[in-house]
């Protein structure tokens, strides 16, 4: 018996266990009630009392062995896979809560002014973030020589071509592409970004979100842009709010005007948001000039146009008293997650 223990030791050594399958083969073969150690256990039990002194001390060994090789396979196998915790698995155990997200700033005041302007018939219509020097500058009366065509103001794009790719700088480079292929009576918007080439701060960004706005037909005035956007006001900010206008200049309209609403913080009392003025600029419009429309084939003696444009981060800004434009950028989850309940 002693011999029969010794191979059985080295039997048990020479034993790879690499999976459960093995490892539970291995329990039945060696330590199972039937397995071959217990067998070994009987015969011990026959043995003559001075052999038992040598053999049983072996047979300890042997046990102990087996059953150290398989608490250590059953160790790796469950550090493998993760099985080990299947039959662990709490299932009354509360799940882990689903965090809600929340629209952008930006998305919302966009998704509000799309709304505003859908209400009273415009379409929305999108174009390209890449345009070309005409869609971009040339059907909107830019001269040649015009600082905003300077690579200081606008983002080229790097081309092989002879043609001169640019970021468009406004979504005016989408209305005209409107007016190319449709006929007045055109009412439409064009929400959408914009790149310009400007030192980030508080209150410009390289990048930013534009509203233009272009009503074409036929008998189209001043007057109606003014309602327009007094209707535009009193949704976006309330009944209480006032407008005011102030000649402007833009190579696209004549006449041009910058928009201005009395102070939505101070009530026109004068506060550090409007600089004591009362008032704060929101946005530029004006009569489209008769060349921008003979440039897009509309006939400029038959129809007139108002356009207008606005930046979405300075209406977010106003509407959610945000003082730094950075913060819409920086997709700080401190900042973001202010915006779960609002608009
Ligand atoms: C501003 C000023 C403006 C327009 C945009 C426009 C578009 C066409 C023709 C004529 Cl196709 N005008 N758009 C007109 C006046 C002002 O934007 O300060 N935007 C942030």
């Amino acid at each position: 018996m002693e011999s029969k223990v010794k191979e059985l030791v080295e039997e048990v050594g020479g034993v790879s266990i690499s999976n459960p399958d093995q490892a539970e083969q291995f329990r039945l073969k060696y330590l199972s009630k039937k397995g071959i150690l217990a067998d070994l256990f009987e015969e011990f039990k026959t043995l003559a009392p001075e052999q038992r002194k040598v053999v049983g001390k072996q047979l300890n060994e042997l046990k102990q062995m087996a059953e150290k090789k398989f608490a250590d396979a059953k160790e790796t196998n469950s550090a493998q896979n993760g099985s080990s915790s299947e039959k662990n698995i709490d299932l009354s155990l509360p799940s882990e809560s689903i965090e809600l997200g929340s629209k952008h700033p930006i998305s919302l005041v966009r998704a509000s002014i799309v709304d505003i302007f859908t209400k009273i018939g415009f379409t929305i219509s999108e174009g390209p973030e890449i345009e070309d020097d005409w869609h971009n500058f040339g059907a909107l009366n830019f001269p040649e020589d015009h600082p905003a065509r300077d690579m200081q103001d606008t983002f080229f794009v790097e081309s092989d071509s002879a043609d001169k790719w640019l970021l468009r700088t406004h979504t005016s480079s989408v209305q005209v592409r409107v007016m190319k292929n449709q006929k007045p009576p055109i009412r439409t918007i064009s929400p959408g970004r914009v790149y310009r080439n400007e030192t980030i701060s508080a209150r410009a960004h390289c990048q930013f979100h534009q509203v233009e706005g272009l009503y074409v037909d036929e008998g189209v005035s001043f007057a109606d842009l003014k309602q327009t956007l007094y209707y535009f006001v009193q949704e976006m900010f309330g009944e209480k709010i006032k407008i005011r206008f102030r000649p402007s200049f833009f190579p696209f309209t004549e006449p041009s005007a910058e928009m201005d609403i009395s102070c939505i913080i101070c009530g026109g009392v004068g506060c550090p948001v409007c600089k004591q003025s009362g008032w704060v600029e929101i946005l530029g419009c004006g009569m489209v000039h008769p060349n921008v429309l003979e440039n897009c084939g509309i006939d400029s003696k038959k129809y007139t146009g108002y356009a207008f444009g606005m930046g979405i981060e300075r209406i977010a800004m106003l509407r959610f008293q945000i003082k730094d434009l950075r913060l819409f950028f920086e997709n700080d989850m401190r900042f973001l997650s202010q915006f779960k309940s609002v608009l």
